[in-house]
C-alpha cells in the first residue's frame, strides 16, 4: 500500500505534532544544516544524520525520504569543485544506507530551485496560492553565472550519475530526481532537462541502474501530459518510482496557479488508482497546499493548516482506493 509523508523539517515545528495527530507515521526529512551541536561534522556525516533519525523516531515517525542536498551547483554546470560535490553525495548515500534512509529526492535546476512570479495569488474563499506567469520572466536578469545549455545539462548529470550510482546501489540507496518547476525551458537563460516526459525516460535509459529513478511530483508531471495516470503507469510498470509528490495546478507550463487538492486540473482518485494498480509501496506526501486563514503565508506552499486538509483528502482517497 501506498504511505502517506508529510515534509517534516529536521528541527521540529508545530507541524510534526499536527502530522501525528492526522495520522501520519513516515517522514520526509532535510539535512541537519547549522546546528551548533554537530561541531566539525557536516550534515551528511554519519552522526548528524543519526541525531536527525533518531528525533523523528523518537516523535512517532520512520524517515522515509531524505529529501535535502548538499551544494550541487559545480557538478550541474560542470565547474571546478563538482568532484568534491560529488564526493560529498557519496558519503551522504554510503551514510543513508548504514542508517537505512531509503530514498534520496535530488533534483537537476542549476542556480536557482523551484520559482514562481506570485506566492500572493488569491484561491478558493481568500486562501492563497502560488502562481507563475512566464511573460513576467521576459526581462528577468541573467543569472550570476550566465546561461547554459541543455546539452551541457546532460552532460554534466550523465557524469554526475555515472560516478554516484554505484555508490548508491552499494549503499542500498535510490535516487529520486525531482522534476524541474516550473518544467519550462531556458528561463533566465539557463537550461532545464527535467522538464517532459521523454527527458524522464532519456533520464532512466542513459545510466541504467536499480538506483535510478524518479520523483514523481504530480505538480509538475500534470503539466506535460493531459494523462497523468497513463505516465504512472508507464514509469510504473518499469518500476522506476520511488516517491510521490501529491499535488495539483490549473493552466499549462507558461502560466500556471497552484490549487487545493480537490481543485486542480487533475483526476487524483485515478492517478491514487495508477499507483496501486503499479503496485507503488513507498510514500507519497502533499507537497504545496494553499495558506489558509489563521495560518502564515511566510513559507509559501507550506503552510501547516493546509497541511492538515491535504492529508485528510488523500487518506480519504487511499481508503476508496484500497477498498475496492
Ligand atoms: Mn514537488
Amino acid at each position: 500500500m501506498i504511505e502517506i509523508a508529510e515534509y517534516l523539517p529536521p528541527t521540529p515545528t508545530p507541524l510534526w505534532t499536527l502530522a501525528k495527530q492526522a495520522g501520519v507515521d513516515w517522514a520526509v526529512g532535510g539535512l541537519p544544516f547549522g546546528e551548533a551541536f554537530n561541531g566539525d561534522d557536516a550534515p551528511w556525516d554519519y552522526l548528524p544524520l543519526l541525531r536527525v533519525q533518531q528525533r523523528y523516531a523518537d516523535a512517532g515517525f520512520k524517515l522515509a525520504v531524505l529529501e535535502s542536498r548538499p551544494p550541487l551547483n559545480n557538478a550541474k554546470r560542470g565547474l571546478p569543485g563538482r568532484d568534491a560535490e560529488i564526493a560529498t553525495v557519496c558519503t551522504l548515500l554510503e551514510n543513508m544506507g548504514r542508517l537505512g534512509i531509503p530514498v534520496w529526492c535530488y533534483e537537476w535546476m542549476t542556480d536557482f530551485n523551484w520559482l514562481r512570479t506570485s506566492t500572493s495569488t488569491p484561491s478558493r474563499g481568500g486562501s492563497v496560492v502560488t502562481s507563475f506567469d512566464n511573460a513576467l520572466m521576459q526581462d528577468a536578469p541573467p543569472t550570476e553565472h550566465g546561461p547554459i545549455s541543455e546539452d551541457a545539462l546532460w552532460e554534466n548529470l550523465g557524469y554526475f550519475l555515472q560516478r554516484v550510482l554505484p555508490v548508491a546501489e552499494k549503499a542500498g540507496v535510490k535516487l529520486a530526481m525531482h522534476p524541474d518547476d516550473p518544467p519550462l525551458s531556458p528561463i533566465r537563460g539557463v537550461g532545464r532537462i527535467m522538464r517532459s516526459v521523454e527527458n524522464f525516460q532519456r533520464l532512466l535509459d542513459m545510466a541504467p541502474s536499480p538506483a535510478n529513478g524518479i520523483t514523481l511530483c504530480q505538480g509538475n508531471f500534470t503539466l506535460m501530459t493531459d494523462d497523468l495516470p497513463g505516465v504512472i503507469r508507464h514509469f510504473g510498470r518499469q518500476g522506476k518510482i520511488f516517491f510521490v509528490h501529491f499535488r495539483d495546478v490549473r493552466g499549462t507550463p507558461d502560466r500556471f496557479e497552484e490549487t487545493w487538492h480537490d481543485d486542480g486540473k487533475t483526476d487524483m482518485l485515478a492517478c491514487l488508482r495508477a499507483y496501486r494498480d503499479i503496485g507503488f509501496s513507498g510514500v507519497l506526501r502533499p507537497d504545496h497546499v494553499p495558506t489558509v486563514a489563521g495560518d502564515s503565508n511566510e513559507n509559501a506552499g507550506y503552510s501547516s493548516f493546509g497541511r492538515l486538509y491535504a492529508l485528510g483528502y488523500i487518506r480519504g482517497l487511499r481508503e476508496e482506493v484500497y477498498a475496492s
